[in-house]
């Protein structure tokens, strides 16, 4: 075959997800439960159809058959969560030992079958105790969190080579105490940054607690930067598109990748009364804590423009203060999601961590294409997702043109391995390899999984 795009023999393919979104099982075996299967019950009209944790891939009692079909597929590498409500019931307290007997199951069958486990250790889900007593608004739960991470290093630290902290930090932090779509459901600026301060200092106590034991592994952070393009070049367009960055992505980017929180952001939240409380032991900490490794989930683009109005600055203080969210007319949409395809994001991402970031080793850890509706696609029990090929080859191409140009990019981890649970859009949304029958529980690849299988096995495609 002849290869236009080459990658490097050691590059690592293949996908990801997360415990809440593939394991089911919740109630079994010792799990207690987390915000997920709280709201679940709770909240049930706040998901697609009413559809909860409990209806996933089952991955808890199916891993062995699932990393199976990962093998089929030439996966060498493959990424999930441990989840914190398994592991240790209540969040602090004693350790679940079926949740270890699990989790080592899975970890051994990934390596026995020459997938490297990449194990992130917090993908949105809070253990439900623990958010009695405010989650991650209570500075208490940054030292349960570092003893959990600290359980999971000593439990698996000496098989698992990639290690990371956090899925997505923001989205905590903004979807659950701002913007109403994550339990606890608040719309609060200041309790938000409180929840994001006392991510990053989690982060860091985990990161510290890791360099004490001296493992021969890497750990790092998933994060998802959100390249944003002003409507024009006009001075109030490009500050919009400025004010839209330091609020949703340097916030988080800079404390954790250049040690300190952007002065212009401090300026802003102490004018307004939002700053949370940061002490100089918070900051020193910030400082001294390094990732070796970045992970980068990349779906889509923002555009921004300058308001053409006054904002109406009484209320909950909010980041579109500053900013609106712009409609480029033409953008090419991905319909079922509401979100824009733009595959150069990838590119300017790459070229972001090379410039600012000094070119730290990273991966795309999810990227990906959620429709509604496969089975319309549907030939002879294959869904022919052609749609699906198209994008992870645009996206691949402005990968392998950044690589060209230096970047150090280790791999690309699609999203998902199979049809998985969605937090809000439940099934809604397929984004698999593998097709989902929700019916019966049927895995069987879809055409987009074939192409894949011989991407990695060609290296290129
Ligand atoms: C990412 C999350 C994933 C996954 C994905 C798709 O932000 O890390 O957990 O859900 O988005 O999003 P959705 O399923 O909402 O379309």
């Amino acid at each position: 075959m002849t290869k236009n795009y080459s990658f490097p023999p050691h590059f690592f393919w293949g996908a990801s997800t997360s415990a809440t979104q593939s394991e089911g099982r919740v109630a079994d075996d010792g799990k207690g439960e987390n915000i997920w299967d709280f709201a679940s019950n709770e909240y049930n009209h706040r998901f697609y159809e009413g559809v909860t944790t409990e209806k996933t891939s089952r991955f808890y009692e199916d891993y062995q058959t699932d990393i199976g079909l990962m093998a089929e597929l030439n996966f060498n590498s493959f990424r999930t969560s441990i989840s914190w409500s398994r592991l240790i019931p209540n969040g602090v307290g004693p350790v679940n030992e079926q949740a270890v007997t699990f989790y080592n199951q899975v970890i051994d069958e990934l390596i026995a079958k020459g997938i490297e486990p990449f194990i992130n250790l917090y993908h949105f889900d809070m253990p439900l105790e623990l958010q009695k007593i405010g989650g991650f608004e209570n500075k208490i739960v940054v030292q349960y969190f570092k003893q959990y991470a600290e359980t999971c290093f000593d439990l698996f630290g000496d098989r698992v080579k990639y290690w990371f902290t956090f899925n997505e930090p923001m989205i905590p932090a903004e979807a659950g105490y701002l913007h109403d779509r994550h339990y606890p459901y608040v719309v609060d600026f200041k309790r938000a940054a409180t929840v994001l301060h006392h991510i990053a200092l989690a982060h860091c106590e985990a990161i510290k607690s890791f360099r004490e034991r001296n493992l021969a592994s890497k750990i790092g952070i998933i994060m998802d930067i959100i390249p944003v393009y002003p409507r024009s070049q006009h001075p109030a367009d490009l500050k919009a598109a400025e004010m839209a960055d330091l609020f949703y992505t340097r916030s988080i980017n800079e404390p954790l990748l250049l040690g300190r929180y952007p002065a212009e952001l401090v300026g802003i939240l102490t004018e307004y009364g939002q700053m949370p409380v940061v002490t100089n032991a918070d900051l020193a900490l910030i400082a001294e804590t390094k990732v070796d490794i970045l992970g980068i989930n990349y779906y889509k683009p923002r555009r921004v423009k300058a308001l053409d109005y006054e904002p109406n600055r009484s209320g909950v203080f909010s980041p579109e203060w500053f900013f609106a969210n712009y409609e480029m007319p033409g953008r090419r949409m991905n319909t079922s999601r509401g979100i824009e395809i733009y595959p150069q994001g990838i590119y300017d991402i790459a070229k972001m961590i090379q410039a600012k970031y000094g070119n730290i080793d990273w991966f795309v850890s999810e990227n990906g294409i959620g429709i509604q509706g496969e089975e319309q696609f549907m030939e002879n029990g294959m869904v022919m997702d052609d749609y699906r090929i198209d994008f992870l080859k645009e996206h691949l191409i402005w990968l392998h043109k950044a690589m060209a140009e230096g970047s150090n990019c280790l791999g690309y981890h699609m999203w998902t391995f199979v049809d998985c649970w969605s937090w809000i859009n439940a099934y809604k949304n397929r984004y698999g390899f593998y097709r989902l029958d929700l019916a019966t529980g049927e895995k069987t690849v879809k055409k987009s999984g074939l192409w894949f299988k011989d991407v990695i096995k060609e290296h290129g495609f």
